[in-house]
């Protein structure tokens, strides 16, 4: 049975959660760890994940039911290598699942897969969606029926590498004190498998309007994007990276601009930390990885929850990681 801040499965390894309200259950859709012998380093070669799982829930206290496979790499025509933090979407009577992963000249992609069921199996498209670029993609499906897609991660993910609107193998981030590079965000065609506009990048500035710093590490965006919507205003939340936080910044249109507001949740157990935000029957839920059931493995990792609360003024309650 699951439980609050336990893994919700053990049987794999599994990180980077979106979680989803799909025909009444909640649906989970994480990466899936896998264990091997390769190189450890900045750039991600330990996260060499091949396939996905869908896992469900009926309700916050039923077993996690995981649905198999339900797209592997091997079946992405496009795809060379490591199908990190995917997300999903329902729109059309289909669920789009939407992955990185490696094009076949190492370049990170982000591509699109279709079903009639939330849980799988996908069908991979032949391309990835041209014009894409980066990792971690998060589909915000607004009321009116606009899709928006929020990517983008630095090192690994190589989002600093696409300043130019090329990619630049030998591009590094901006100085300390200029402003950090933001997530991309860019609005899905209707049929869900192409960008309607041209991505662009989400500006993330503190209270006074100035721009976040490259070199404010606990405040800078580093990946994971996730958008939800609360009391009208839309939440663009993220990891931080290098320091190890979930954050998040509000604003009043799903492009931003955003205001800076504060930390979800503190550092977990791994290198990495990756969430997202659901409400599920009545209740507010962050899911999020660590790394406890591998005894601290970065690349070994289990998808948590706990419930998420806010205060009068819209403001979330930091969660303390134990
Ligand atoms: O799982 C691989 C990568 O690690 C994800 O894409 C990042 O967000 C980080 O969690």
């Amino acid at each position: 049975m699951a439980a609050p801040n336990e893994p919700i499965v053990t049987h794999i390894y599994t990180a980077d959660p979106s979680a989803h309200v799909f025909e009444g259950k909640l649906y989970i859709y994480p990466s899936h760890d896998i264990d091997h012998d390769g190189p450890t380093n900045d750039n991600g070669d330990q996260y060499a994940m091949e396939d996905y799982h869908v896992l469900s829930m009926d309700n916050m206290e039923s077993h996690c039911v995981d649905h198999g496979a339900a797209l592997h790499i091997k079946d992405v025509p496009w795809a060379s290598k490591q199908m990190w933090a995917p997300d999903a979407a329902f729109k059309n009577d289909t669920y789009y699942l939407f992955f990185p992963a490696r094009d076949k000249d190492g370049i990170f992609r982000i591509g699109v897969a279709s079903s009639a069921s939330p849980s799988g199996p996908f069908q991979a498209q032949e391309n990835y969606i041209p014009g894409s670029f980066s990792i971690d993609p998060a589909v915000f499906v607004e009321e009116d029926g606009q899709a928006y897609m929020y990517f983008g991660g630095l090192w690994g993910g190589q989002l600093e590498k696409w300043q130019t609107g090329e990619f630049n193998p030998e591009a590094v981030g901006p100085d300390a004190g200029a402003p950090a590079l933001g997530p991309q965000v860019a609005q899905l065609s209707d049929d869900m498998l192409t960008f309607k506009s041209e991505p662009k990048e989400i500006s993330i500035v503190d209270e006074e309007g100035n721009p976040i710093a490259a070199g404010d590490e606990d405040r800078r965006y580093f990946e994971g994007p996730w958008m939800h919507k609360f009391g009208g205003k839309y939440y663009l939340s993220y990891s931080t990276g290098t320091t190890h936080k979930l954050v998040y910044a509000i604003g009043d249109h799903p492009e931003g601009p955003f205001v800076f507001k504060g930390t979800i949740l503190t550092p977990v157990l791994g290198w990495t930390t990756h969430h997202s935000i659901v409400e599920f029957q009545g209740k507010w839920y962050l899911f999020y990885h660590d790394a406890s059931l591998s005894g601290g493995v970065d690349h070994k990792r289990s998808v948590k929850f706990t419930e998420l609360a806010y205060n009068e003024d819209g403001t979330i309650q930091t969660i303390e990681y134990k």
